[in-house]
């Protein structure tokens, strides 16, 4: 079994729950943070055998889309965006979905 954690824009959030709800698979939705913009996104983790992961990655890039968006980091941009001159505002492209496929070392609903 595997835990496909999902890091998306929660824009997507609800299109894909309903998408991953009408396809038969289990998912938990967790309000978070990205490290970078300091804005809401949305994590689902979703469990699954192992012969499901790439269809959960296929409706992962059938439901994110990704967006740009100009921002004010509150975080020092890094070395190598300074040596390529980049200022601010600074203009990223964010998702469509960031995906960690997880070992699951034991599965138990009790
Ligand atoms: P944030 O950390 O808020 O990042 C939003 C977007 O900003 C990123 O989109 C990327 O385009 C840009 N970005 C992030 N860090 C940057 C940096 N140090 N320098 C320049 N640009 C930077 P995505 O890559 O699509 O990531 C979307 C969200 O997914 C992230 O939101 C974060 O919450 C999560 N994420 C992405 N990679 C991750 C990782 N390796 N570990 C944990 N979470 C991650």
């Amino acid at each position: 079994m595997k835990l496909i954690l999902a890091i998306v824009q929660t824009a997507d959030a609800k299109g894909l729950l309903d998408t991953l709800m009408s396809e038969g698979y289990r998912a938990t939705k967790i309000s978070s943070t990205g490290g970078f913009l300091v804005r809401g996104n949305t994590t689902i983790l979703i469990g699954v055998e192992d012969n499901k992961v790439d269809a959960v990655l296929s409706t992962l890039r059938k439901c994110c889309r990704a967006r740009r968006e100009f921002v004010s980091p509150v975080v020092p941009l890094s070395d190598v965006a300074t040596a390529r001159g980049w200022t601010l505002p600074v203009q990223v492209e964010v998702g469509g979905a960031t995906a960690f496929v997880l070992h699951v070392e034991r599965f138990e609903h009790l």
